[in-house]
């Protein structure tokens, strides 16, 4: 499709890191689902591509595909961005990229502090340089683990106790991305969101690993699932309502930072009951406990005050944990019934 130069002069540029994730395929799609916005996406150099959760945009539709760019630069290498952020020129940036595993992080904490706090500093610094010249607005992905051990429900007033290494840098990113906007006057927000989840959650995660799970003990193709903590509470939402309150964020008069979340919490072993009796069976026939699962310090319990995100940006979820959960076990069942025919299939 031809764009007139009108067209071209209008055209917001959007700069997502963390394109590749499962938040970052769908706020892609939310944009180019506006015919104002072309994208471009911060992608990191590994040995085979992973990008299987936003191939589809540009298999499909050649109308999508001229609006989406990729380019290789990392969250640790603060000359890729600035050459980034030259070359794109964008009007927004969403900071999306993160090691977001707080297992993980655990593991690999200096690895975690180096790509989750420090590489938001080195985005907001090439945000800063840019601003200079035009204006742009930026979006941090907070996270509700920055409120840690502190008891539910949490709001924006609630203090922050942090208890992983990946919760000390999202809350370090967190405060330097405020810091920008007080003292450089960027167009800086924080969303504080919650667990949010979607049928393209990495498989590591708790309730993609259950999902997966179910339906492959459901299909015959596992026999038992290891776990750890089940009495931990999260607040669960999908992924597709949360970056939608992402980009309402930027769309504001003024920048603010917001928390996102249901307001409804559930345990580990309510999202194990639910899943399982999707597919007929009965959870503790199948759950066996690793203590590799658990983390030396525990976010026991999460449920979110989202007041202002829903006053202000008239924002709320349209999924609900039900909803949720059944979504994933769908369309998990599918990919299962599909490696179990692949596993029987005799060949042509
Ligand atoms: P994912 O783990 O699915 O995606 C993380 C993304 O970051 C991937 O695209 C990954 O690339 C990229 N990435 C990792 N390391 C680097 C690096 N060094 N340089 C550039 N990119 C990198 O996360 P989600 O989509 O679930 O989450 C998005 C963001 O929101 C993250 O910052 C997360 O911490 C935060 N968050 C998530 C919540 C949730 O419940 N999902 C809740 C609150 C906050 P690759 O594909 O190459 O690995
Ligand atoms: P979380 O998500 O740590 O909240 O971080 P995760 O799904 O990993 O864990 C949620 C809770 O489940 C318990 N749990 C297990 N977790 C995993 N991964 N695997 C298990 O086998 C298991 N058994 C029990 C955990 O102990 C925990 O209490 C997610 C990430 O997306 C972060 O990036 C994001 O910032 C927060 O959500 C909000």
């Amino acid at each position: 499709m031809t764009r007139t130069r009108k067209e071209i002069d209008d055209m917001k540029r959007a700069l997502i890191t963390g394109i590749t994730g499962q938040d970052g395929s769908y706020l892609a799609e939310l944009l180019l689902g506006r015919p104002e916005y072309e994208v471009h996406g911060l992608v990191r150099r590994s040995s085979s591509l992973n990008r299987q959760r936003i191939d589809h945009l540009f298999r499909h539709d050649p109308g999508l595909r001229d609006r989406l760019h990729l380019h290789y630069a990392d969250l640790g290498d603060a000359s890729s961005l600035s050459m980034l952020m030259d070359r794109v020129r964008p009007d927004e940036v969403y900071n999306l990229g993160a090691q977001s595993h707080v297992r993980v992080s655990f593991d690999q904490p200096l690895y975690t502090a180096d790509v989750v706090g420090l590489g938001t500093l080195r985005l907001l610094e090439a945000a800063r340089q840019l601003n200079e010249s035009k204006p742009v607005r930026f979006y941090q992905a907070s996270s509700s683990e920055m409120y840690g051990a502190a008891p539910p429900p949490q709001g924006p007033a609630t203090p922050f106790h942090p208890r992983s290494p990946y919760a000390c840098a999202k809350l370090y990113a967190h405060w330097q991305t405020i810091n920008y906007r007080e003292a450089y006057g960027l167009f800086a927000c924080s969303g504080i969101l919650f667990n949010h989840e979607s049928p393209r959650r990495g498989e590591s995660f708790v309730t993609r690993k259950v999902t997966l799970g179910a339906a492959r003990i459901k299909e015959g193709l596992q026999k038992r699932l290891v776990m750890g903590n089940l009495d931990a509470r999260r607040d669960w939402g999908f992924a597709g309502d949360y970056v939608r309150a992402m980009w309402l964020m930027l769309q504001q008069e003024k920048p603010g930072d917001y928390v996102v979340a249901t307001g409804e919490s559930h345990s580990i072993h309510e999202l194990l009951e639910l899943a399982f009796s999707l597919v007929d069976l009965d959870y503790r026939d199948f759950v066996d406990f690793d203590p590799r699962y658990t983390r030396p310090s525990e976010v026991d319990a999460l449920q979110g005050d989202a007041t202002l995100a829903r006053e202000v940006l008239g924002w709320k979820p349209e999924v609900d944990f039900r909803g949720l959960i059944t979504m994933m076990v769908e369309h998990d069942l599918e990919l299962a019934r599909r490696e179990k025919h692949a596993q029987t299939y005799p060949g042509p």
